[in-house]
């Protein structure tokens, strides 16, 4: 047994709310803290996409809003999808409004988002009242949880350290809704606190519109993030079952070696 100081074992049993036990238990059975940005157009592509990359990931995020093709079909045979591979579902809707209307967008309108996906995430820009909103639509399920965007992968964005600091804050202060971070670095020392990193491809670089990207090992073995949210790197690639096994590989070998060094 390899030793486990600070893995996702032991947080998985210290954690109090079940999204973030339920997600580090499948990131240790599956081994693997890959997490598909499967940003496709059509509801058969994202099927398909979730469908050959279930095994390998811990959740898949979607962009709900960007098909060409929605209907309330999808949600459901994506959930099937998600139990049948074991992953978790997070859409990443980037919630920015007052707490009134992200209580509306959140769990009405024409994605019903609270009903089919587990994890969402949101701007703190707003405030609290933004998770009073959300938390006020899940009806008080203990199985939906929210991730704060702490930071962003781009070119000068505009969240300062004091930004930062203050979305800690606030997710500690909501720990019952709120189960971690979208952020390039570890922003916060609670265990309990999960990190999920955008902007990773297997070597470093950046895209014409301000995207920058950093390596699984950068971001998880140096910089001390959790899950790797992984896009185009996989969904580009003629061959993404090959791609997708790579990123894994290379994710969970970073793991590895930040917890038994
Ligand atoms: N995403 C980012 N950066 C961020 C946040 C979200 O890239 O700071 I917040 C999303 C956007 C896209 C995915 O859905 O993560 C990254 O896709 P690529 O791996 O294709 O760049």
């Amino acid at each position: 047994v390899r030793c486990d100081r600070g893995g996702y074992r032991k947080r998985a049993v210290l954690s109090k709310h079940l999204v973030t036990r339920k997600l580090f238990e499948i990131m240790e059975s599956k081994q693997t803290n890959l997490c598909l940005s499967a940003d496709v157009v059509s509801s058969a592509d994202l099927l398909d996409l979730a469908d050959t990359l279930g095994p390998l990931v811990c959740a898949v995020k979607t962009h709900i809003d960007i098909l060409d093709d929605f209907s309330p079909k999808v949600v459901d045979q994506l959930v099937e999808i998600a139990n049948k591979h074991n992953f978790l579902i997070f859409e990443d809707r980037k919630f920015a409004d007052i707490g009134n209307t992200v209580k509306s967008q959140y769990a009405g309108g024409a994605y019903k988002i609270s009903d089919w996906s587990d994890i969402t995430n949101a701007h703190s820009l707003p405030g609290s009242g933004i998770i009073e909103g959300l938390k006020a639509a899940s009806g008080g399920r203990k199985d939906r949880a929210c991730l704060l965007i702490a930071e962003m992968s781009t070119k000068n964005n505009l969240a300062n350290d004091v930004y930062k600091e203050a979305t800690v804050k606030m997710a500690e202060e909501h720990g019952d809704f709120v189960i971690g971070f979208i952020c390039t670095s570890k922003v916060s020392k609670n265990p309990q606190h999960v990190h999920f990193t955008p902007g990773v491809k297997l070597k470093p670089g950046k895209d014409a519109m301000g995207q920058q990207y950093l390596t699984p090992d950068e971001v998880i073995k140096n910089r001390g993030c959790d899950v790797i949210i992984v896009g185009r790197g996989i969904t580009d690639s003629a061959n993404r079952l090959q791609e997708a096994t790579a990123f894994r590989n290379a994710g969970w070998a970073a793991y590895v070696q930040r917890v038994s060094s």
